[in-house]
């Protein structure tokens, strides 16, 4: 890692699951990143305006409620009306294979369910960082594979 990035890790909608998120942010903040965690039950709203107040370069959003075909696409929206292109969106939680073509249609970069070792998710944002076109506005087509 060159320099910390700022990571935005956020719950949007009404789920209360947040062990997911909490691990994932503790270990990007013990990798040296800067990180934001917003806290449970945010609107979409919200997430963009602690994104763009906090001059965040990635946002993670956590799903395990079953809400993410919704919301997902709607914060990255939110994003784009909002000018803030460069972000690059990734996201976990319970979200079946199926559901994740349109997620990385609306520009999400990054899918990470159940077992995903944080190691797979710190090798994604060192990836992402060094490609060009990868923000949600953006034109790039890439996005990463997986492993769970
Ligand atoms: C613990 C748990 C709870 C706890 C939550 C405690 C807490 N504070 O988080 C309690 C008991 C409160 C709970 C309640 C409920 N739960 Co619950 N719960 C679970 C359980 C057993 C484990 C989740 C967990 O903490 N895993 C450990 C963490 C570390 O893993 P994780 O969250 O999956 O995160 C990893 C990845 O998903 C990913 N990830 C997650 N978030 C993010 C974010 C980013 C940015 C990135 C990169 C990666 C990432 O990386 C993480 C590391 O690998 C799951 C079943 C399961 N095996 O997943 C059900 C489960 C999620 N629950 C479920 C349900 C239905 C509920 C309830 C609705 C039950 C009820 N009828 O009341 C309520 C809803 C509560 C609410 N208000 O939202 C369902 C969801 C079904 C669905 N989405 O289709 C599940 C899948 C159980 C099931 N098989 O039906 N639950």
């Amino acid at each position: 890692m060159d320099h910390p990035l700022r990571i935005v890790v956020a719950k949007p909608g009404l789920d209360g699951h947040d062990r997911g998120a909490k691990v994932v942010a503790r270990a990007l903040r013990d990798a040296g990143h800067e990180v934001i965690y917003t806290g449970l039950r945010r609107t979409s709203q919200q997430i963009v305006e602690t994104v763009r107040d906090e001059d965040a370069r990635f946002l993670g959003l956590s799903s395990l409620s079953g809400a993410h075909a919704h919301l997902f696409p709607q914060v990255c929206k939110k994003l784009v009306e909002e000018g803030l292109h460069d972000v690059v969106v990734f996201g976990g939680g319970i979200i079946p294979e199926d559901d994740r073509p349109a997620l990385h249609e609306a520009g999400i970069r990054a899918i990470f369910g159940p077992g995903t070792p944080t190691s797979e998710i710190l090798e994604f944002i060192n990836t992402a960082h060094n490609k060009d076109d990868v923000g949600v506005g953006q034109s790039g087509t890439w996005f990463w594979e997986s492993s769970a």
